[in-house]
């Protein structure tokens, strides 16, 4: 059944959408380090942004081609990069399925920061533009090759919502009861309904529709990982050489709360907790990440299975405890800001993730170690931080745009 390994020998064929990221880029690397063949797609989308917004990765990343040659040189392992805009470039894009017949795709290649989609209505419809449309070019152009593709789509909790009213949330579908018209109770299997918290969490949640309608319709294997807030900067391979250094980003846009947390006690500047800190949300090292993503190919969906959903988290926090216990390892201050965002002051989040624990994952957990390596990192490259870039800028709402702040 499956053609493509009886197309092409070993290595297998990956192609990384999206790999110039945060994700991508250590993705890439592991991957390739464990002998898949790697290309990656990326339009660096992510490098315009940062000139965009005036602001850098903390880390001094180094431009496409010189991350690959260093991989070169230190490993003897090809990567190649192709500039495509999934988004429009459907052609190429299709062009390139039918020429390279990976054996999966990786689509890490969407705007993933919820502040910046809801910095004004251009961020919204570019977000929704860019992600929807990537989305549905990668799952048409599959479909078109006729090719058997595992496509691997990196999802968000986030998708959930946060609050969840003492459920444990499953790993993507609900099992409901439901009355039939002569009264008898049936069993359903229904995608989690969806309760998105930006523009940008909606369309993730629009992208689980499209893998469900092509899924039904033509058949595809895809596997969509919901994953919490990732955290830490390196992985094995990007600490090989500085060359291949990750991104970190600080900034109120794409800084992430725990990484902007450790660099902010690395600078001396106060912990920015939102509001009273009392969201509780779901983390995992990028180290981790990269794993699944290596678990996720090696153990596809069977033809005709449903999309195979996984929660890509291993851990849960409130976000003040974060900063209370970044504020204890590094003797820094907690300065609780006005919630930027519309989010309800409190929520409880259960989850489970018992299906990568079943295919073998050791989670790595916060701890001091971890903690005070992200800490050095940033302390490293604190020359390069623009202290300006830090407070949280993006507003959710016009009341707020207008300084009254929102709660629900
Ligand atoms: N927060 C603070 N202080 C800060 C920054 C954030 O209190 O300085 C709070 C926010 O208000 C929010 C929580 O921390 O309640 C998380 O914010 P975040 O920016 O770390 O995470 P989020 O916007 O949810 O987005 C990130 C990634 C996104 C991914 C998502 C996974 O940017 O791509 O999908 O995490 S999840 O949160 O599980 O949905």
């Amino acid at each position: 059944t499956n053609q493509i390994s009886q197309m092409h020998d070993e290595p297998k064929k990956v192609l990384v959408l999206g790999g110039d990221g945060f994700c991508g880029w250590p993705t890439s690397l592991h991957l390739s380090k464990r002998g898949y063949e790697v290309i990656i797609i990326d339009n660096l989308s992510r490098r315009n942004i940062d000139n965009e917004l005036e602001v850098e990765s903390l880390t001094p990343i180094r431009p496409m081609g010189e991350r690959i040659k260093a991989w070169k040189e230190m490993t003897g392992k090809t990567i190649r990069h192709l500039n495509i805009d999934l988004a429009t470039d459907y052609d190429r894009l299709y062009q390139t399925i039918c020429d390279e017949k990976p054996h999966a795709m990786i689509h890490f290649a969407e705007q993933r920061s919820a502040p910046y989609s809801m910095k004004s209505p251009r961020h919204k419809r570019y977000t929704v533009n860019n992600n929807m449309n990537a989305t549905h070019n990668i799952l048409c152009a599959i479909a078109d090759s006729g090719l058997d593709i595992h496509l691997i789509h990196l999802g968000t909790m986030g998708v959930y919502g946060y609050g969840t009213a003492g459920v444990k949330i499953p790993e993507g579908y609900l099992d409901v009861e439901v009355k039939t018209e002569q009264g008898e109770r049936v069993e359903q299997k229904i995608l989690y309904p969806t309760n998105p918290g930006s523009v940008y969490h909606m369309t993730k949640s629009q992208d689980q529709l499209l893998f469900q309608y092509y899924n039904k319709n033509d058949q595809l294997r895809i596997t969509d990982l919901h994953q919490g807030i990732v955290w830490g900067t390196n992985t094995e391979e990007t600490s090989l050489d500085e060359r291949l250094i990750n991104r970190f980003d600080y900034d109120g846009d794409y800084g992430t709360v725990l990484n902007r947390f450790l660099m902010q006690a690395a600078l001396d500047y106060p912990i920015t907790v939102h509001g009273t800190g009392g969201q509780t949300r779901a983390f995992i090292h990028i180290q981790d990440t990269v794993r699944c993503i290596q678990l996720a190919i090696e153990h596809p969906p069977a033809e005709g299975d449903l999309v195979m959903i996984f929660n890509q988290m291993t851990e849960t926090h409130r976000v003040e405890d974060l900063a209370k216990m970044v504020k204890e390892l590094t003797g820094g201050e907690i300065a609780y800001v006005p919630n930027p965002r519309k989010e309800s002051a409190e929520n409880e989040l259960h989850v489970k993730n018992d299906l990568f624990l079943s295919k073998g994952l050791n989670p790595i957990t916060l701890n001091k170690g971890l903690l005070e390596e992200v800490t050095d990192v940033a302390r490293r490259y604190a020359n390069r931080a623009d202290l300006s870039k830090i407070p949280a800028r993006s507003v959710w709402t016009k009341e707020q745009q207008a300084g009254v702040p929102v709660q629900i």
